[in-house]
């Protein structure tokens, strides 16, 4: 009885050290990160100071220009529209890949290295048609910075659209933060009371003052291959609960926002400009998904 009793204290202690740990103050304490992310970490949570933030650095500093691309590969498209959409829901859709270009970056997918999230000194290369896990146990594979490889993802990361549309939000020259491209596997639970994992479960990112993610769909993606899912609007205001927890279960996301959870489903080559300062989750795969990501920032802050 003593020992159990013990044993519960521990595990008591233990989960309240943990959220202390993720909270924002457990943050702002943990030393391990310069002081100027972490003090970023907690002045980005306020939406005010977020924009002061923004407004005071660009008034300093306007970045070097990234080289641009002689063409975009989305002549259509019209950056001004994305950025007011960006502005206004947080995500701006309707992107879509020459077949040709996600041909070069399959093929690229196909020979590439992926780093298993769960074991980062291992290295896997992923079969494009065998859809069995090549690591049982790990359910994200990543391929870090594939524009260093592969020349199409390069392309993509200069693109003239791409750029105006990052620079259009960020208000300044955008600075490459990374690219990504990573399979998600199904997550299976070990019983029924183990159904989340935190790799699927919404969030919202602190990567910079202001930031901005491209995805695109390398697969097919329906309901059953792991749709990202946004809440619209969430960058733009959070109430005192949401700005302490960057995590919401999916019941408190439905309670809260269930006219404004949007599921991106989209076929191969499409793709969504999204700040993922909104609340967001990839849903649990159960089948395999395939994503490309580019993202940029103000500052190298979150790198
Ligand atoms: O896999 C997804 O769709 C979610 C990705 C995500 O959470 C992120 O990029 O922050």
């Amino acid at each position: 009885m003593v020992a159990t009793n013990k044993a519960l204290e521990i595990a008591k202690r233990a989960s309240a050290f943990k959220w202390l740990a993720a909270s924002p103050v457990g943050e702002l304490l943990d030393r391990k990160q310069p002081f100027s992310y972490r003090a970023m970490r907690l002045i980005s949570r306020s939406n005010m100071l977020r924009d002061a933030a923004v407004r005071f650095r660009t008034s300093y500093r306007r970045n070097q220009p990234l080289p641009r691309s002689a063409e975009t590969l989305f002549p259509n498209c019209s950056p001004f529209t994305v950025v007011e959409r960006l502005r206004r829901d947080g995500y701006a859709s309707g992107i879509s890949l020459p077949e040709q270009s996600l041909q070069d970056i399959l093929n690229f997918s196909a020979r590439a290295e992926f780093v298993p999230d769960h074991s980062p000194d291992r290295r896997v290369k992923i079969d494009l048609v065998n859809e069995s896990n090549p690591l049982p146990g790990n359910i994200l594979f990543r391929c870090h910075n594939p524009h260093r490889a592969c020349a199409t993802v390069d392309g993509l990361v200069h693109d003239p659209f791409i750029l105006d549309v990052a620079k259009g939000y960020l208000e300044n020259e955008p600075i490459l933060l990374s690219t990504q491209i990573w399979w998600s596997y199904p997550y299976i639970p070990k019983s029924d009371t183990d159904l989340y994992t935190p790799e699927y479960g919404f969030h919202y990112d602190i990567d910079d003052y202001r930031f901005l993610k491209l995805f695109i769909y390398l697969n097919d993606v329906n309901e059953e291959r792991g749709p990202h899912v946004i809440i619209e609007g969430t960058h733009r205001k959070k109430d005192f609960f949401e700005k302490g927890h960057r995590r919401l279960t999916d019941e408190q996301a439905a309670a809260r926002y269930k006219e404004r959870l949007r599921v991106m489903t989209g076929r191969a080559g499409e793709g969504f400009f999204e700040d993922t300062f909104c609340y967001h989750k990839g849903t649990n795969p159960r089948k395999r998904r395939l994503i490309l990501q580019l993202q940029y920032s103000l500052s190298r802050l979150g790198s």
